[in-house]
């Protein structure tokens, strides 16, 4: 479909969802050689599976919040969306959160709670968690929003609830972006994709706090932008191998070291690559690419999966992935109404 197309809407929503439920398999795990990736994956077109449907994480969890608060609101409401986050916590305390933003979403729990934003601030003795759970459950802000100065705003208040820190916050930022960029066609010249992200990003790292939490980490002064350098020089080499991405971009669980990665992914399976099934469309590649990095697979896979999904349409997600995932449907029927949404306002 063609720009903001219901098809690139629910491409975006259901293929996160995707890289989440498929991409837990291999959460943590140091090296994914592609041959047991691909085990993986042909594993879900077996209907004789034994062990059900995949379920999806925290990334889905929160992305869902994210979704209804947007619809329910028909717009940013911080209040409700971390009483939505809160609420989902308190009932399924098991998909896997990171280890310091349980406590943030305890807090969030309680009824006296004045600013919302104040929980999230108090991580790590004040300077903010800079993990990419902000950024992995960003797309929606793409989806909800058309404006690129509300996709900026508020991208980085929802990841302000949990993730008070600059490399945190802004690689949600960074992500909704991607999003945007993809769901108006701009993967359509790779080239110019990273130059409009880098063009927006130099404008949000220009910022007094970003400079000076780069500092504070002893990370160079626009830590993004210098990440989607490297993204640009990876692009231009013929040959470039999973340790050299894994060395270069990142694959852990701070947004510095996933939101750049997973766009490298998007990025590098536009085209047909060695060592990936010749049948494989655009979408299954960057599943299996996003996968065979390791690492925090579940949230890069998520996140390459909404700018994947964004770009390529619902018609590019095999129907049996779709149908061993949970939530893949839910998400299916959100994107509809994202889709709606974006094109009242
Ligand atoms: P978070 O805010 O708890 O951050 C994740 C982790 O990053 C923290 O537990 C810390 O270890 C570290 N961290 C973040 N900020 C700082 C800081 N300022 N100083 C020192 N350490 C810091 O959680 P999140 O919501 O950002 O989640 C990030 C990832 O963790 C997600 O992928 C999520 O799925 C989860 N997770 C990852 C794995 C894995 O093995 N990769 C396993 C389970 C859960
Ligand atoms: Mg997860
Ligand atoms: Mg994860």
């Amino acid at each position: 479909g063609g720009p903001a197309s219901l098809s690139r809407f629910r491409g975006a929503l259901v293929a996160s969802v995707l890289g989440d439920c498929v991409g837990g398999e291999f959460e943590g795990a140091e090296e994914v050689p592609m041959d047991r990736v691909l085990q993986h994956l042909n594993g879900l077109d077996d209907e004789s599976r034994g062990d059900g449907i995949l379920q999806y994480s925290d990334d889905t969890a929160m992305t869902r919040c994210v979704v209804q608060s947007l619809l329910t609101r028909a717009g940013f409401d911080e209040r409700d969306m971390a009483g939505r986050f809160a609420v989902e916590y308190s009932q399924s305390p098991g998909r896997g959160y990171g280890g310091g933003v349980i406590h943030v979403l305890r807090k969030l729990a309680s009824p006296n709670l004045s600013d919302v934003f104040q929980p999230a601030r108090a991580q790590f003795s004040g300077r903010g968690s800079f993990g990419n759970g902000g950024a992995m459950r960003a797309a929606p802000f793409a989806l909800a929003f058309s404006k690129l100065v509300d996709i900026k705003r508020y991208s980085r208040l929802g990841a302000m609830l949990t993730h008070s820190c600059s490399l945190g916050y802004n690689g949600a930022v960074l992500q909704a972006l991607a999003v945007h960029l993809s769901l108006h066609g701009a993967l359509e010249q790779p080239d110019d994709f990273v130059r409009k992200l880098l063009l927006e990003m130099e404008e949000v790292e220009g910022e007094d706090v970003a400079r000076s939490d780069a500092r504070v980490l002893n990370e160079p002064e626009f830590p993004f932008c210098k990440r989607l350098h490297k993204v640009q020089d990876l692009m231009e080499r013929n040959n470039v191998s999973i340790e050299e991405v894994i060395s270069e971009l990142g694959n852990g669980i701070a947004a510095l070291h996933s939101v750049p990665t997973a766009i490298f992914c998007v990025l590098h399976c536009l085209e047909p690559r060695e060592g990936l099934p010749e049948h494989y469309g655009g979408l299954e590649r960057t599943m299996a690419y996003s996968l065979a990095l390791g690492g925090d697979t579940d949230t890069i896979a998520c996140m390459a999966g909404a700018i994947a999904g964004a770009h390529y349409g619902i018609d590019a997600i095999p129907q049996i992935w779709q149908r061993c995932c949970e939530g893949a449907e839910v998400a299916d029927i959100n994107a509809e109404r994202l889709h709606t949404l974006y094109h009242q306002a």
